[in-house]
């Protein structure tokens, strides 16, 4: 790449704001071990102007050979400064989270996921067709071995059928096919070759592979016990670990393919419905912005919301410890409730 790539004038993108002249000229001949360029890494967000971020590391090297691109886009998002390092806590005696909703009039699910890429391997959008099936071979292999509650079987995308897979998504145990951004990234290449789901007969523990990262390990289930959802998936990664070895830095923490889940690479969500607290839409981003919450539609990143019916998840997962990304979750969800809740009884002594 020679020119310096144009974004539209109204473009908020993390990467329009930090891509200077003088980083691109800098970056734009460089080239890791595994050939990943500065081309490859901005091109997300230089076909998609509408990205929040923009960017995407093809490997570990990727965030310190272009780490005068990244670094700043990091600081932006996680708070976190190339000086800092990373600590991880995944005990669930640390976690201070009784069930905020026990009548089970707000909170319809919880999820835990964490995202993980193999150690000494290219992320998504640099791996190879041989690798990425290696890959696939040897994580469905070793949930093969997993017992009990985590026990069960492993579902290839491709031979799927189109009603099965359109269950899975809508219920929203399965990623969604053709997303933009990670087409743009080039995490999408030999699709469906490659990917799949595991999962366990409840279906309240999952793992993705070869999505947007290696694997995504899930733990989910109706309503708000928060800290058994934390349990199941600190298990889970725990046995996993035993046969995977997972790319992690001392200074990144959990290497991931997208800069927003580096550190823990964990989203801790409920889908919870706020009718009211909803209808005052800067209310609430005031409450989620004060415990570092993201707000998503119900079906996924960049979706809609229905119903009054949000996800809410920890924004926040580098330089905090994944006990603290779920007690961020805990603390603004026990927030929001009590929120809502004075919201009703006010209109309701209205009437
Ligand atoms: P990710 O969690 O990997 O960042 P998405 O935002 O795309 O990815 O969510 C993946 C799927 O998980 C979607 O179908 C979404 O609706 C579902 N999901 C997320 N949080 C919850 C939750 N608390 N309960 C049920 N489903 C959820
Ligand atoms: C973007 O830049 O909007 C996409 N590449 C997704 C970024 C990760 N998601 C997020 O921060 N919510």
């Amino acid at each position: 790449m020679s020119t310096f790539p144009t974004f539209p004038t109204d473009c908020t993108s993390l990467l329009c704001k930090h891509l200077t002249t003088e980083i691109f000229e800098t970056l734009k001949d460089k080239k890791t071990a595994n050939g990943f360029t500065l081309e490859d890494a901005i091109r997300s967000g230089v076909e998609n102007p509408d990205s929040g971020i923009g960017v995407y590391a093809g490997d570990l090297e990727s965030y310190s050979l272009f780490a005068s691109l990244f670094d700043p886009i990091i600081e932006s998002y996680h708070g976190f400064s190339a000086s800092d390092s990373h600590q991880s806590d995944l005990d669930p005696s640390h976690l201070d989270a009784p069930n905020p909703d026990p009548e089970g009039a707000y909170i319809l699910s919880t999820r835990i996921r964490v995202g993980r890429n193999v150690a000494n391997l290219p992320l998504g959008p640099a791996i190879s067709m041989e690798q990425r099936n290696q890959v696939e071979q040897d994580v469905s292999t070793a949930l093969g071995t997993l017992t009990g509650a985590l026990s069960g079987s492993y579902y290839p995308l491709e031979g799927m059928s189109e009603t099965v897979s359109r269950e899975l998504i809508e219920d929203h145990f399965l990623f969604k096919a053709g997303d933009r951004f990670l087409e743009s990234a080039g995490l999408n290449h030999d699709w469906p070759e490659g990917r799949g789901i595991y999962h366990n007969d409840d279906k309240t523990f999952l793992v993705w592979i070869n999505e947007e990262d290696q694997l995504r390990i899930i733990s989910m289930q109706p309503g708000g016990d928060i800290l058994e959802v934390f349990t199941r998936l600190t298990t889970a990664i725990s046995e996993i670990e035993r046969s995977v070895p997972f790319s992690y830095s001392k200074h990144l923490g959990y290497t991931t393919s997208c800069p927003t889940n580096l550190g823990t690479a964990m989203r801790a969500s409920v889908h919870i419905k706020l009718p009211k607290l909803s209808a005052d839409m800067e209310h609430f981003k005031t409450i989620c912005d004060r415990h570092h919450l993201q707000i998503r539609g119900i079906h996924g990143e960049h979706s809609k919301s229905e119903g009054g019916i949000y996800d809410i998840s920890n924004k926040r997962r580098l330089g905090v410890t994944e006990v603290q990304c779920v007690q961020d979750m805990v603390d603004g969800v026990v927030e929001l409730i009590a929120e809502e809740k004075g919201l009703q009884s006010t209109s309701s002594n209205r009437q």
